[in-house]
Formats: structure tokens, sequence, C-alpha cells
């Protein structure tokens, strides 16, 4: 009980002094963390996958204090990003009741997968488990259009992700014919920001508001 009184007291303090109130729930954030694009192509039978930056990591991010709306709740006090999206590289057609599946062949233990979708429409992404999180099926069917998924880890640390990229039935099973094509997604989950590292990204999102920059 004396605990939680304390805590009903920093709260009253909280609000008096006008500081945004601790635990309100946000979408979760992706400031400071541009694009980065995995293209699958269909040239003939061949499935391709190239990443925008090659194998450099990309940063999954804390920020303390937050906690997220909805089913984007997976995400809290975790260290995220949402920077990897799915893309076609052009035009692609796997043939009449085909589609793209994109199998998780392995990950470092501790990586967690949540289905995103276009990245500025956070509140309309489903947040479910996907690629063996929490149980979920290692093959998510790929909708053919971009789609940032959320990739989280409790641990601070490298982690990476290989996947086989498919041709697929409405099934989701291979279809013979094609030839299939594998990624290496790679990620470093850094710890919270000090607050040199929280000006840095204040600047930032002060440089993108006068730019008058939506993306
Ligand atoms: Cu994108």
């Amino acid at each position: 009980m004396k605990n939680g009184t304390k805590a009903l007291s920093w709260c009253v303090l909280v609000s008096v002094v006008g500081v945004p109130a601790l635990g309100e729930p946000v979408w979760p954030n992706n400031v400071g963390m541009p694009m980065r694009h995995v293209m699958i192509s269909l040239e003939g039978n061949a499935v391709g996958v190239h990443v925008d930056g090659g194998d450099a990591p990309t940063t999954l991010m804390r920020f303390p204090g937050e906690t997220y709306l909805g089913s984007a709740s997976v995400l809290d006090g975790k260290a995220y990003g949402d920077q990897f999206g799915w893309l076609a590289d052009g035009f692609i057609d796997p043939g009449p009741g085909n589609g793209i599946s994109i199998e998780l062949v392995s990950a470092s233990a501790g990586l967690e997968t949540y289905e995103g979708g276009r990245r500025m429409m956070k509140d309309t992404h489903t947040y479910n488990p996907i690629f063996g999180t929490a149980g979920s099926s290692m093959a998510w069917d790929w909708p053919g259009t971009m789609v940032h998924n959320w990739y989280a880890a409790q641990d601070n640390g490298f982690y990476s992700a290989t996947y086989r990229v498919f041709v697929s039935d409405a099934d989701g099973n291979a279809v013979a014919g094609f030839t299939d094509a594998q990624v290496t997604l790679h990620f470093d989950a850094v710890p919270a920001p000090g607050a040199a590292g929280l000006l840095a990204l204040g600047g930032l999102v002060a440089s993108r508001r006068r730019r008058g920059g939506a993306s």
C-alpha cells in the first residue's frame, strides 16, 4: 500500500508541474529511423531478394517511460524498430492463385517479430506475433505491398534472422518450378539513450518539421 501511495503522489506532482504524463499510451516510435527496404523480385521463375544497406544492422531503440496503444503494447519495455520493410522490386506475377511467402529459417534467440504494415499507418498494424514469435507460424504470407514489421528484443545486443522467400500457392505451399531466395537481416538492440542522445533526437525532429517533410 505504501508504494501505491508513493506512485500516486508522483502522478499528482507530474500533472501539477505539467510534464507529459508518464504512462500515457502512444503509437510506437520510429522517428530518426529511415526506412530500409528488403526488395523482392521475380525474374522469370527466380525469386530474388536484396536489402537496402546490405548487412549493416538496423538499430532497435528503447524509449523509456513509453507504453503503447492497443495491440502495440507487445512492444512495451523492449528495444524495437520497424526500419526494415518488405517491398516489391518491379512487377511480380507468380501466377493465378499464387503469392509470395516468407519463412523464418533461423533467428537469434530472443528476437521477436510483430506484424506491421505501411509505415505511417501505425494504427492499422495488427501487431500479431509472426515468424515463430509466441508460437506463431514460421511462415508469413507477404501481401505484395510495402510492409514494415516490428522487430523487438528484451535484451541489448546483436540479433539476426534468415528468411526463405518463395512462390506459394493458396495453402502456403511452395510451387514447383520456381527457385527461392534467402536473405539475412541484422539488428542491434541498444540501451536507452542518455541525455545527449535524447537531445540529438529532439534536434532531428525539429529539423524535419522545419522542412515540412512528412514521409
Ligand atoms: Cu517502406
